[in-house]
């Protein structure tokens, strides 16, 4: 049965598969909880760790799980367009969870005539724990900034598994250290959310940063550079992804820069139309447009002080407290004045965020 699994896949195309039984992680529940305690985890993770850590709670007949890595990034330089915002190079093409799940269920489909069986496509949005999962079935192991690292591909891979109610025999994990003394993505963290001993502080990573709803602490905000969506940077500067990055491969990149001029006033049916397929697009028009105000802070572009100063007209309280940011970012002593003026006819909350902004040493 192994062999066919293998046989199909490579048919597919995918080389990157492990197969593996272990359906009860419940020895990460300690870690897991500790990760809560010491508020490390975010709100991308369900809150029940209990139904997280046993993998027959979301398929009761679970007997065996058929894992695959999705190379990504091959050849991937960082755009260097000044004045453009930059989403991450998991949001190149097409949204990667509609890419994984499709390949799964053709792997189901190839495998299907050897066996009857049934089966479950998960990639990222399940509540199990994908990472753990495929380190199980042997894709890779673990690296410090807390990616899967495939010993071929690095850890520009999407994970994705079938579960699976078949029988048959299993891949054997790595469990070999693979980085070493190297420490060099714990000191490339723009917001140092890697711990030197490994594994990350959710809360702090830019990724987790552009992607959140909640308020952003304004100590955190120029890390975020001009990233509008996720961050790449523990795996660019990864000496184990050097061979990926530098393949010679003829795949654009530009669709990753983002005019942020245009953003600030897209409807959202444009919004759909222009981001809809990728896989950063989730989190919405106003997300984006807030990390935008944020970028345009960060770069400096004075040239959008009339067009930033605009948003402190815009109905979202979200939008005008970043923007009042931004403001202070590109001219201080202007966007004082604004908004000292504004105060007296902003709501409670506004004001507040105004009277703290104008405070603040920014
Ligand atoms: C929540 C989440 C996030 C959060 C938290 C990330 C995190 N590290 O957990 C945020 C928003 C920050 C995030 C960001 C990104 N994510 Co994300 N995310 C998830 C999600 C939904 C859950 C992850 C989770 O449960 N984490 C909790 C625990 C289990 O993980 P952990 O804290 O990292 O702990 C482990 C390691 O740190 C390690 N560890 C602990 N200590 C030490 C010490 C040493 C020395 C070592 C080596 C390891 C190590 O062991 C722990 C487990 O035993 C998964 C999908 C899913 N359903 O699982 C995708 C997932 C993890 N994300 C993914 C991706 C691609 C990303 C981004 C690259 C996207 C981007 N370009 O912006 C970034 C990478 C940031 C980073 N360095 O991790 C992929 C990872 C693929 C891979 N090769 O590993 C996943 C698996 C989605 C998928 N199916 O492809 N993500
Ligand atoms: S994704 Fe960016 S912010 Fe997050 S851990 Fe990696 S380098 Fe740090
Ligand atoms: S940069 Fe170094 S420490 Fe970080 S994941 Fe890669 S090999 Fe490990």
């Amino acid at each position: 049965m192994k062999e066919i699994i293998k046989d199909a896949a490579h048919k597919l195309g995918i080389d990157t598969i492990g197969i593996s039984n272990v359906t009860d992680y419940s020895y990460m529940e300690k870690f897991l909880s500790s990760r809560k305690n010491n508020n490390l985890d975010c709100e991308f993770e369900d809150r029940d760790i209990k139904k997280r850590i046993n993998a027959k709670n979301l398929y009761p007949d679970l007997r065996t799980i058929i894992a695959i890595g999705l190379p990504y990034g091959e050849g991937y330089k960082i755009p260097s367009s000044g004045n453009k915002g930059l989403l991450s190079v998991s949001s190149h093409g097409e949204d990667y969870h509609k890419a994984v799940t499709s390949l799964l269920i053709k792997l189901a489909e190839e495998i299907k005539p050897y066996i009857s069986f049934k089966f479950l496509p998960c990639v990222d949005t399940s509540y199990l724990i994908d990472k753990e999962i495929c380190k199980l079935a042997g894709i890779g192991n673990y690296g410090k900034n807390s990616l899967i690292i495939n010993q071929n591909k690095g850890s520009f891979i999407y994970l994705g598994y079938l579960l699976t109610d078949i029988e048959t025999e299993t891949d054997s994990v790595i469990e070999k250290d693979i980085c070493g003394t190297c420490n060099i993505c714990v000191k490339g963290c723009p917001n140092n959310a890697i711990f030197e001993s490994g594994g990350i502080n959710a809360k702090r990573c830019v990724s987790y940063l552009t992607q959140t709803k909640k308020y952003i602490p304004l100590k955190y905000r120029e890390s975020m550079g001009r990233q509008i969506y996720g961050c790449d940077i523990c795996q660019i500067v990864c000496p184990l992804n050097k061979e990926v990055l530098n393949k010679e491969v003829n795949i654009v990149y530009s669709d990753l820069l983002v005019d942020l001029e245009e953003l600030l006033n897209i409807s959202n049916q444009n919004f759909k139309k222009k981001y809809g397929h990728t896989a950063g697009s989730w989190r919405g028009r106003n997300i984006w447009k807030r990390n935008a105000l944020i970028s345009i802070g960060n770069l400096k572009i004075d040239s959008m002080f009339q067009k930033v100063k605009d948003e402190l007209q815009n109905p979202s309280d979200m939008i005008k407290i970043y923007a009042a940011w931004s403001l202070l970012k590109l001219n201080k002593p202007f966007a004082q004045d604004i908004l000292y003026n504004n105060l007296k006819y902003e709501n409670v909350d506004v004001k507040n965020e105004y009277l703290k902004l104008l405070e603040a040493e920014i």
